[in-house]
């Protein structure tokens, strides 16, 4: 997973992004599913963390970016995304949504 152009959270330096993942269940109930590592002083983070989903269990998923600070973390943005539509925009368009 990447991001590309992430907004710059911090006032030294830049964001430290990390990616927190949730899926929502057929009942609608969101659960976690992972989170990546951090990534620090980078806008355009490329993370090494992978992750499987089951898109049977969730049709969406959420894809929240932090800035991660010292004592604290700071929300960057989030996106929802059908998982019908991650499938369908891999095959189309790299994968690429707008947070
Ligand atoms: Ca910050
Ligand atoms: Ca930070």
């Amino acid at each position: 997973m990447e991001c590309e152009n992430l907004k710059n959270a911090d006032f030294f330096g830049k964001s430290d992004p990390f990616i927190k993942i949730f899926g929502q269940k057929p009942d609608e109930r969101w659960a976690a599913v992972c989170e990546t590592e951090t990534i620090n002083n980078e806008l355009n983070p490329h993370f090494v963390d992978t992750f499987l989903y089951y898109p049977d269990r969730y049709h969406k998923l959420r894809f929240e970016v932090f800035d991660e600070d010292p004592l604290s973390e700071e929300k960057i943005g989030e996106v929802d995304v059908k998982t019908e539509e991650v499938l369908k925009q891999r095959r189309e368009n790299d994968g690429v949504v707008e947070l």
